[in-house]
């Protein structure tokens, strides 16, 4: 099943674990009442995948695409990570299935407390629109992403903090 802990409180490489010391893991049902989705499918054959179809047609996630996160496929490759693990929320749901490799989302939970998920091949997850969130590779460095979007895709990232949109824009993400 897909690991989540509590972070322990550290400056040093997001790529390591973080794990706090005891370890602290955060059942999934946890992330489910934060609104974090999970779903374990199969990875080796995603064209013709029809739980992942399905996923698709219930939820209305007609945008799809590909993300390969490797110095040599993605275009300015650190300033991209450096802003995926800066914590920021979106208007709209973060869709993100793992069809290779694997990284670190987190979130935060109650009381603010960082939330690693560790997501490796197989892995869909769904980020609640509004919940603040950050994204690293872990020491493996190397994950394929699909990134699926109901309608036109919108990425736009407001990094924290963010108290005017929530007291005008955002309000609807808190109620
Ligand atoms: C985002 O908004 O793209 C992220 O939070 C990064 C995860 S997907 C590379
Ligand atoms: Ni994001």
């Amino acid at each position: 099943a897909m690991e989540a802990w509590f972070m322990e409180d550290s400056d040093s490489d997001p790529r390591l674990p973080h794990h706090r010391n005891p370890k602290e893991f955060v059942p999934l049902d946890h992330l489910a009442e934060l609104g974090v989705l999970h779903w374990r499918l199969n990875p080796t054959d995603y064209e013709n995948d029809q739980e992942l179809r399905k996923i698709r047609e219930t939820r209305g996630y007609n945008y799809m695409d590909l993300l390969d996160i490797c110095p040599e496929k993605l275009n300015n490759y650190e300033d991209k990570l450096k802003n995926f693990y800066t914590e920021h929320i979106h208007a709209d749901e973060e869709i993100r299935y793992c069809l290779e490799g694997s990284g670190y989302f987190d979130v935060r939970g109650k009381d603010d407390r960082w939330i690693r998920i560790w997501i490796k091949a197989g892995d869909l997850i769904i980020l609640p629109a509004g919940i603040y969130h950050r994204f690293t590779l872990d020491t493996t460095n190397y994950v394929k992403l699909m990134r699926l979007f109901m309608g036109e895709p919108v990425w736009t990232a407001y990094n924290r903090p963010q108290e005017e949109l929530v007291n005008d824009h955002f309000v609807c993400f808190f109620v």
